[in-house]
């Protein structure tokens, strides 16, 4: 469509008005999407893109809800071009302040037909001052004088970014000097994708005879430029504004236009150009351009999926588990060393209380000989001391050992290490290709909880465990511990009994003469057969620290590992299961909002708008 050319009337009826439940739905879902707890982090520039981009739904939404959509077309330029003088020439009365000082609109002017209730404008052209007219022929656009977009005046910036959004068609006027200045350019580059584009090079008469630095008459300049970002046919019309204005004024000879002045070009496409064809399609248009950012934001707020990288982290982090394991039940282990003779002796009266009578004062009194001095009560002083009960060794707290080892392998070792995990994990996560921050806070968090305590009950229970399973062997040292017991409960007293009878039998029946041997004998023998026994004992049911340290330390590895899998293993799955969810809601979206997409491309081809946008690029 040529600049006052015919303009275009094909196409069916648009039917925009289906659109705005569609973008009320899709800015329901957005706001749910991004307005709870995620696990993958939005940037605070993506959050305040979303925010921007749900208001802007609600606001199309509301525009589309009606019979005819209004058209906004917004001017918008740097101070002193004449988009004051512009709107009032437009308007044929002077509706907007226009001046040589500068900058001077300061309170936006909103110009549209009086059948348009003030309550159906956006609330942001609400605020404005508000200039009603009754033209026919503009009745479906409204037409928006802004501040200048170059202003040091910061609230004149504030008030025209809020009306930005509220565009559809962006009239940029520039004038002789000021149609490429840094700020409206910038601005210009930031909505081209977003919004229709149409130029004014005001102030014309002044144009003509001032070519720029480089020689090149300002309007060829600006088209170039303009073919840069993809406009091949913008729509440029050469204004003077203010001799308009002193036509209308018709103050003696109305002045002459300069050649090539295109006014009253302009005001055909605005009265006529626009159709309402034209309307619902840059509506359709910008609806889209809307649609097509969403769906851009969405792409980079969607989760990665993770769920290949987190198996590999699992089995990567299984196997760093497992050493941490061993080394923290070498280290707890070791930290009993120093009380195996102790630990000795406690399993040993533990294997004692199967024995009874003669043999049980045995074993009592070899072992209270052979530790003697030796006890845990004067060596480590959280045990009970004697006189403050507990007088029977078997009654030592077992548990407050192994709690004051693991506290003490604490100290030295494990803080260090545990502290040290978190980071340890996270590296192998990241060689895997897991996102570190993702996985910081649940690895941190496992991390915290109270490893320490967790250790020495781990190294109680599987004491216990020991100690139950040493007490109460299984397979063939079952039958030889039972064995032994039977011996030992029968073996003494009927040697006793027998050496006695023997005793009794040649004082009374033979007259031998009993030597002190003799009366000794059945004691000798006693301790003969305790002491086989004994052997026996040592030799089939040992007890030394060695076999029992192995075993402790076999089981207390498989314990910690238990635990240090349960806390930290899940994590990579967990997160990335978490993220599957997120990333499910967000593709979900992404669909909803390529559905509607589609939709409207159709609605856009019907109407010639095309030169009002420039081609991606
Ligand atoms: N020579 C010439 N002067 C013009 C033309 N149009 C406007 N002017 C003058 O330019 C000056 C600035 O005009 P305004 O309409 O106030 O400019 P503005 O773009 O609204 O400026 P701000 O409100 O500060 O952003 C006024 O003195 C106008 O008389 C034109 O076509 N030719
Ligand atoms: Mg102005």
């Amino acid at each position: 469509m040529e600049p006052g050319g015919t303009p275009s009337t094909i196409g069916a009826e648009p039917l925009l008005r289906t659109l705005a439940p569609a973008l009320r739905r899709l800015e329901d879902r957005l706001r749910q999407c991004y307005a709870r707890a995620r696990r993958y982090p939005v940037s605070l520039l993506n959050l305040a893109t979303l925010e921007g981009l749900e208001t802007d739904l609600r606001r199309q939404a509301q525009a589309l809800d009606v019979e005819r959509p209004l058209l906004v077309i917004m001017l918008m330029g740097g101070t002193g071009v004449g988009k004051s003088t512009l709107l009032n020439a437009l308007a044929g009365e002077a509706i907007a302040e226009a001046s040589f000082v500068r900058p001077t609109t300061r309170d936006p002017v909103v110009y549209y037909h009086d059948s348009i209730k003030p309550e159906r404008l956006d609330p942001a052209l609400q605020q404005c001052r508000l200039a009603p007219h009754h033209r026919a022929s503009l009745e479906q656009k409204i037409l928006v004088d802004t501040p200048d977009l170059d202003s040091n005046d910061l609230s004149n910036r504030d008030k025209l970014s809020r009306l930005l959004p509220v565009a559809d068609v962006v009239l940029y006027v520039g004038s002789q000097e000021k149609y490429h200045d840094r700020l409206g350019w910038e601005l210009f580059l930031r909505h081209r994708q977003r919004r229709a584009f149409a130029f004014v090079l005001n102030k014309w008469d002044r144009c003509l005879g001032s070519p720029d630095s480089s020689g090149a008459r300002p309007d060829a300049d600006l088209l170039a430029d303009l073919l840069g970002q993809g406009f091949q046919h913008p729509l440029l019309f050469r204004t003077c504004a203010q001799l308009w204005i002193e036509r209308a004024a018709g103050n003696g000879q109305p002045p002459a236009l300069p050649q090539g002045e295109q006014f009253q070009d302009l005001v055909r496409w605005l009265e006529e150009g626009l159709t309402r064809l034209e309307i619902e399609a840059i509506k359709a248009r910008g609806v889209s351009q809307l649609l097509h950012q969403l769906s851009e934001v969405l792409d980079t707020i969607c989760p990665p999926d993770l769920e290949e990288q987190a198996r590999k982290t699992e089995s990567a982090w299984a196997k760093i588990l497992s050493e941490e394991a061993s080394v923290i039940a070498g280290v707890l282990v070791n930290s009993l060393e120093p009380y195996q003779r102790e630990i000795e002796q406690h399993f040993a009266l533990q294997g004692q209380r199967h024995f009874r009578g003669l043999m049980a004062g045995y074993l009592h009194l070899v072992t209270r000989i052979k530790y003697l001095g030796n006890t845990m009560r004067r060596r480590i002083p959280f045990l009970p001391q004697a006189g403050q009960g507990g007088n029977s060794p078997t009654a030592w707290d077992l548990a407050a050992l192994t709690r004051n080892c693991s506290a003490v392998a604490g100290d030295r070792h494990l803080d260090a290490r545990t502290k040290a995990l978190p980071n340890r994990l996270l590296i192998e996560a990241e060689k895997e290709g897991f996102p570190l921050a993702l996985l910081n806070d649940s690895t941190e968090a496992a991390a915290q909880s109270n490893w320490r305590q967790r250790y020495a009950q781990g190294l109680v229970e599987i004491l216990n465990q020991v100690e139950r399973d040493w007490a109460r062997p299984s397979g063939l040292k079952r039958w030889l511990q039972a064995g032994i017991i039977w011996l030992a409960e029968w073996v003494p007293p009927l040697v006793f009994l027998a050496a006695c009878a023997r005793l009794l039998w040649r004082y009374f029946m033979t007259d031998a003469k009993l030597e002190l041997f003799d009366v000794a004998l059945p004691v000798v023998m006693l301790l003969m057969v305790f002491v086989t026994l004994h052997v026996l004992i040592v030799l089939f049911l040992p007890l030394r620290w060695r076999s029992i340290r192995n075993e402790f330390e076999h089981r207390l590895k498989a314990s910690v590992s238990k635990e240090l899998d349960g806390a930290f293993k899940p994590i990579p799955t967990q997160v990335a299961q978490g993220l599957a969810q997120e990333r499910q809601q967000i593709l979900q979206l992404k669909e909803d909002v390529q559905e509607v997409a589609s939709w409207l491309r159709g609605r856009e081809q019907a109407a010639g708008i095309t030169a009002l946008y420039g081609s991606e690029n």
